[in-house]
């Protein structure tokens, strides 16, 4: 099974080829993952991003897996959206703790038409102080999309969850193609994508498998694909869901890497019940991206200076943003590092 025809990302992918890349032995498929990472990342660095909950709780969306929607009691203490000030504030701390990307998450179904101009203000001073900036704020309309690629957004965040199949089963508010549509329509305003899913919801391989296929069949890869490990919240109809064996989470890491090879892979929630080992792991499996500080919406995240020391420990370095420099001059110098480097660091699979 050839992930790429050619040198080129495909977008053609059959669930079967998918399953196929699912099950190969362990080590074939994590060897080939960290080839095909190694061919387009420096294998040695992760993006770090940093989450906010710039609006919090009391969404009328029924996700079976979120501690905040308004219809089951998860005991969490909603907000108003936060004033400028304390998310300018926010991201400086970010910032100062070596992240490169401020991601403000808002607990709508979409946002109206009269949010968007505080929102574009926080993006607007977010950007001010260097960072890249990210939003996810629900649905998007073509309209609203604009809006927010004028205030310079650089990523808006919308997952598809799941597969299309097993979609009906975590939620009910909103179908499957009007979060395809909001993908369109952030991508036809110009702004980067950052699309994936939550796993460990209860859903087998075939919709783990459905999910990456939706995703690298989509007409340009998301350029960020957060795979996040379902956190378990009290009062969430998923609360005592079975745990997903960690290999099939790596498997799903890997298989992501291996589909979409130009993409930030994010090891996104659920890092507080992995140990040090699986981390690792997911970042031999391609993953190069993670959420980083102590909070992610309303849930915990590991401490920084706890991801700072597996870092080092892994000899991994945060990637540096250069706000200075376009992506094109980046992936450039990318190669260029990669190319001075080619013969020391490739190595073959045997047979
Ligand atoms: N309300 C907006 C929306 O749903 O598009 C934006 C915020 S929402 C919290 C962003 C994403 O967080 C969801 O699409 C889901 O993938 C992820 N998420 C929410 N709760 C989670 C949980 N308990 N475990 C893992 N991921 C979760
Ligand atoms: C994504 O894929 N994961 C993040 C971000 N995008 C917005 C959110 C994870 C939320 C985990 C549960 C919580 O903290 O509320
Ligand atoms: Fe609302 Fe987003 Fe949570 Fe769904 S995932 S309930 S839309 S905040």
């Amino acid at each position: 099974m050839s992930a790429q025809k050619g040198s080129l990302p495909r977008h053609d992918w059959t669930r079967e080829q998918v399953l196929a890349l699912f099950n190969q032995p362990f080590n074939d498929l994590l060897f080939d993952a960290q080839v095909m990472h190694r061919k387009h990342f420096n294998p040695n660095q992760v993006q770090l991003s940093t989450l906010l909950s710039i609006k919090t709780g009391a969404c009328p969306e029924d996700c079976k897996y979120c501690p905040q929607s308004a219809r089951y009691d998860t005991g969490l203490e909603k907000e108003k959206l936060l004033q400028i000030d304390q998310v300018i504030e926010a991201a400086k701390i970010a910032k100062a703790s070596g992240s490169s990307r401020f991601c403000m998450g808002a607990a709508w179904r979409s946002p109206h038409d009269r949010d968007i101009p505080a929102v574009a203000q926080m993006i607007r001073e977010v950007k001010s102080l260097g960072m890249e900036t990210c939003m996810t704020l629900g649905m998007l309309s073509e309209d609203q999309s604009a809006k927010l690629a004028d205030a310079g957004l650089d990523y808006y965040n919308h997952n598809l969850d799941t597969s299309k199949e097993f979609y009906g089963e975590v939620i009910t508010t909103r179908t499957y193609q009007d979060r395809l549509n909001t993908l369109a329509n952030v991508r036809n305003s110009g702004m980067k994508v950052c699309a994936g899913g939550i796993v460990g919801m209860g859903e087998e391989q075939q919709d783990r498998a459905g999910l990456l296929m939706e995703l690298a069949n989509l007409p340009v890869h998301p350029e960020s694909v957060p795979i996040n490990m379902l956190v378990k919240v009290a009062g969430t109809p998923m609360a005592n869901e079975a745990d997903l064996d960690p290999f099939e989470f790596i498997r799903t890491i890997a298989v992501a890497r291996l589909m979409m090879p130009k993409s930030y892979v994010r090891l996104s929630a659920g890092r507080e019940d992995m140990n040090e080992h699986m981390q690792a792991m997911a970042f031999m499996a391609g993953a190069n991206s993670i959420f980083y500080c102590d909070k992610l919406l309303t849930t915990p995240n590991p401490k920084a200076n706890s991801d700072m020391q597996l870092l080092g420990r892994l000899g991994i370095v945060p990637e540096e943003y250069q706000a200075d420099k376009d992506s094109q001059q980046q992936e450039d110098d990318l190669h260029r590092a990669l190319n001075e480097h080619k013969n020391d660091h490739l190595f073959y699979r045997a047979g």
